[in-house]
């Protein structure tokens, strides 16, 4: 079979969306930093109606900022690849034109610092995942002691972290006298434009005071909130692909048919026309990110843990098993929405419905495996700060807790039935020593509640959260995830 390829395009049966731009005149405004299946599926899709409108600017330079995978898979197709949109009734095909190129960071830091310098680039923007910031999760601090971080200062020509990068193309920029490129993070934190400037600001400030300065004064942080749920590729899913398109895609991205990115409007050098392709502009991103995060992103940890736990491999089998369902249900009804920022006109139960018809997607094969990972990092925004406001309001935190101790389980490294889980967090190492020795529930809870980085220092001194946490890691090592949850559910907060 052949290869997708500029010169395989035309043969693509009629109902796939394919670029119908010029390609070889479309510019570089944007250099993004992340090239996962999420950028590739959310992004550059929204940037793709940008340019088969005509406005041939915002070609986009896509930048791995560790493995050479992706690029070694896209390069051969021209940067060609296709986006495919499952549910239950079908599927849409869309192949996606505008990354033009794909450059691999530890490879060529020179040849990213030049895209970032170059004067066509207006937007640097990022999926680096929350560990990719570098920063103390629970204060969203720069964590200086970061061994990236403390390679970028000695080494500052060469970066290999993303704040890195940022802060050498700001410099480069500046003495070349170009306009500065709006820095837009589209990662999963609580402002995460307040974030990424704070970590830029404070590395900037580290090199050199005067370019701290600058950066405060001029760099543009607006913040985002990104939705799509984008599972990792699978061979079945380049088997699926090539047989609807008739040509091998070494590459392709799953994902559902909903997409939503709200931005804030803070590009002081250019943007593109996005809300043609549906984002919205808005100043309230916050309220709208919290909501995400503390709905979306904190039912999808908890099945995530519990659901591995109880031995499920998918959100959606995991939605099937009983109990689960209304779990979520309660986390996001009962115990999440009352701490959200009001959002005026907004349908917050038409919202929280359509999240559990997401997450039954029978198409999407979305591994908890996968959102188990990095819960260090994910946990302090998905759930802690949700736990927070809980603790404050003296109301209940019992379903919070239930996920929570599901984590400290499943982090801790064995399953329900003594197997090794194959734990991927940056904690990992640390987690698994200090919790070796831990042989009750109160043991694990304690040697959690030592990262202060993840949990603060507020919550690891406040007893009411040790004592509900540990009931929940008692529970679920007596009863199991299975029998914990279906029982929870019939009961309600204990
Ligand atoms: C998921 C997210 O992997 C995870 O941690 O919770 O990637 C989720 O699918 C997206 O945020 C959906 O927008």
């Amino acid at each position: 079979m052949k290869r997708l390829s500029p010169e395989t395009l035309d043969a693509l049966p009629p109902g796939v969306e394919r670029p119908r731009y010029d390609r070889s005149a479309v510019k570089s405004g944007i250099v993004h930093l992340g090239l996962g299946a999420f950028h590739r599926a959310h992004q550059a899709v929204y940037t793709e109606a940008v340019l088969a409108a005509g406005d041939l600017r915002w070609g986009t330079v896509g930048v791995s900022l560790r493995s050479p995978e992706t690029r070694d898979a896209l390069a051969p197709q021209d940067g060609l690849y296709t986006v495919a949109v499952r549910d239950g009734s079908g599927d849409r095909f869309q192949v996606i034109g505008g990354i033009l190129r794909q450059l691999v960071a530890p490879q060529d830091p020179a040849a990213v610092l030049g895209a970032l310098a170059h004067p066509d680039a207006r937007i640097v923007s990022l999926t680096v995942t929350e560990k990719g910031y570098c920063h103390r999760p629970a204060t969203g601090e720069l964590d200086e002691t970061h061994p990236d971080i403390v390679h970028d200062l000695a080494h500052p020509n060469e970066p290999r972290s993303a704040p890195g990068f940022l802060v050498e193309a700001i410099r480069l920029r500046r003495a070349a006298g170009l306009p500065p490129l709006t820095v837009l993070s589209c990662d999963n934190l609580p402002a995460n434009g307040h974030t990424v400037a704070r970590v830029v600001r404070r590395l900037a400030e580290l090199r050199d005071p005067e370019l701290g300065a600058f950066v405060a004064d001029t760099i543009a942080f607006p913040s985002t909130m990104i939705d799509r749920i984008v599972p990792a590729t699978t061979d079945a899913d380049r088997a699926l692909v090539a047989s609807a398109l008739g040509v091998e895609d070494a590459w392709p991205v799953m994902t559902e048919p909903f997409t939503q990115w709200v931005v804030e409007d803070d590009f002081p050098s250019g943007r593109p026309d996005w809300a043609r392709a549906g984002v919205t502009f808005t100043a309230q991103v916050g309220a709208f990110e919290t909501m995400k995060l503390r709905l979306l992103n904190g039912s999808h940890s908890t099945l995530a843990y519990l659901g591995y736990l109880a031995g499920h491999e998918t959100v959606a089998d995991t939605m099937a098993a009983p109990g689960f369902a209304a779990l979520v249900r309660g986390l996001m009804e009962e115990e999440a929405s009352p701490t959200l920022p009001p959002l005026a006109g907004f349908d917050l139960d038409a919202y929280r419905r359509e999240l559990r018809d997401r997450f039954r997607n029978p198409a999407l094969r979305h591994r908890t495996w996968q959102i188990a990972m990095d819960g260090s990092q994910k946990l302090p925004q998905r759930l802690l700060n949700t736990v927070r406001d809980r603790l404050a309001a003296g109301a209940s935190i019992d379903r919070l807790a239930l996920g929570l101790a599901a984590w400290m389980i499943y982090a801790a490294g064995r399953d329900e039935t003594g197997a090794a889980i194959d734990v991927r967090d940056p904690l990992a190492e640390r987690i698994r020593t200090a919790t070796a020795a831990a042989g009750t529930p109160q043991d694990l809870v304690a040697a959690y509640l030592d990262f202060h980085e993840v949990f603060g220092r507020d919550l690891a001194s406040s007893p009411r959260f040790r004592e509900t946490v540990t009931a929940a890691v008692d529970r679920l090592k007596t009863d199991g995830a299975s029998r914990s949850v279906a029982r929870f559910a019939v009961e309600g907060s204990a």
